[in-house]
């Protein structure tokens, strides 16, 4: 299939294939069992100039947008969705910068992370706030020129290794989620530490920890937008980075589709390739429909976010599933094609099945998405009325 990429667009995915051949193939396996963070990748990532893809021009970055970061974060995640998930939280903390900073704030932040020389991390979720994000209990407030952080967020992708991180904590109780606000807090911070690295199922490469705030001061003009903002700017930071968590779906269901063609070619029963048999040729049909259509979706998607269209909860929504749900159809698909081998460590197919998992869950689940969607049917449908 042809989705008529420039060449420049294509010059991006050919620089995100050879880094993800080159450099992630080899060392994968290890960073999955070890759990390293793979800051030697990240420094090849920010030679490459891959932070800056979607940052614009005028602060450091290459102007690029949705798809573009797309296509790179479908490249590595065919590689490792570690890996990938290392880079794309990494535009998740920035979205919140990007869309509701201050000339001021983007200028202080914005080249540093196009740079790649400090990383990002976006802080929502808390022990008893996931799904219902409108329930965080962090609380931040205003004593003079500061705002006072104290809570605890969990589960933050990056959480230790970032310098930058966009905090949503709640500064008026009484309004609920319409008194939540957005602050960038820097590591370092008095009152600012991290827990333990959690020991998860897969994406073992990236770093997940909890982010501690305690009695945590930071300026007054660290604030992004206005006071009461907070839950709008993470709901629009969701809504502009979910497409690419779709497309980190579609990077691995595509890694192991390759993996199970290429097994399937050399295993040989009953005298013959197991690729010679219907049964095998309809599950790898099944996957290759099934990655086509994720692909078609999701570049679509992000060439309407990329358009400047507003209402994209819906479309990244649908964006987020079909490729998240393919990807975790086609992973256990391939395992099934290899058999006992797939089930083996010695194959990479057992750790895409793992890595596939959590992006059915992290940026919202898939049933929260499929809410999201549901409440946009409901609203167009009142609007036709
Ligand atoms: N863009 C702009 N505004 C939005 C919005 C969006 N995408 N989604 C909701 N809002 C606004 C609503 O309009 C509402 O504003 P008003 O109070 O002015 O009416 C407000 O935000 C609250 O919206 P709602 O009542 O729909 O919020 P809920 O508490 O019911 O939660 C869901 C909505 C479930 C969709 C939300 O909590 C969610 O996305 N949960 C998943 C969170 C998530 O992705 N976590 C992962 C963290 S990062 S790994």
């Amino acid at each position: 299939m042809d989705y008529f990429l420039t060449e420049e667009q294509q010059m991006i995915r050919d620089l995100a294939r050879q880094i993800a051949e080159e450099k992630v193939v080899p060392v994968r396996a290890e960073l999955d069992e070890t759990g390293e963070f793979p800051w030697e990748i990240m420094k090849v990532l920010a030679q490459s100039d891959l932070f800056g893809l979607f940052i614009p021009e005028q602060y450091g970055g290459l102007g690029k947008g949705c798809l573009e970061l797309c296509l790179a974060v479908e490249e590595l995640s065919r590689a490792c969705v570690g890996v990938s998930t290392t880079y794309a939280a990494n535009a998740l903390g920035t979205y919140p910068i990007l869309l509701f900073g201050t000339d001021e704030q983007k200028k202080k932040y914005l080249p540093d992370i196009a740079a790649g020389k400090r990383l990002v991390a976006f802080g929502l979720t808390e022990a008893n706030a996931g799904s219902d994000a409108g329930g965080i209990q962090t609380t931040a407030k205003l004593e003079g020129n500061e705002y006072v952080l104290n809570g605890t967020k969990q589960w933050i992708t990056n959480g230790g290794e970032a310098e930058i991180y966009t905090i949503i904590a709640i500064t008026d109780k009484s309004k609920g989620p319409r008194g939540a606000s957005a602050f960038v807090v820097e590591k370092g911070t008095p009152g600012f530490t991290f827990g333990k690295k959690e020991n998860k199922m897969g994406i073992r490469a990236s770093s997940t920890r909890e982010l501690i705030f305690d009695n945590c001061r930071i300026p007054k003009e660290n604030i992004l937008g206005r006071e009461g903002m907070g839950f709008i700017v993470a709901m629009k930071t969701l809504d502009s980075s979910r497409t690419g968590v779709g497309a980190q779906g579609l990077g691995v269901a595509q890694g192991a589709f390759e993996e199970a063609v290429k097994f399937a070619r050399q295993r040989q029963q009953f005298g013959h390739p197991i690729i010679s048999f219907q049964a095998v040729q309809h599950m790898l049909a099944d996957m290759a429909i099934e990655i086509e259509a994720a692909r078609s979706l999701i570049y679509s998607v992000a060439r309407y976010i990329d358009s400047g269209a507003k209402d994209i909860s819906k479309p990244s929504a649908m964006a987020k599933t079909f490729g998240t749900d393919v990807a975790m159809k086609v992973t256990t698909n391939a395992v099934q094609v290899m058999g006992g081998s797939g089930y083996m460590k010695e194959y990479p197919v057992e750790k895409m099945m793992r890595d596939a998992k959590i992006l059915q869950i992290y940026e919202g689940t898939n049933q929260i998405q499929r809410n999201v969607i549901g409440q946009e049917i409901i609203k167009e449908a009142a609007r036709k009325k």
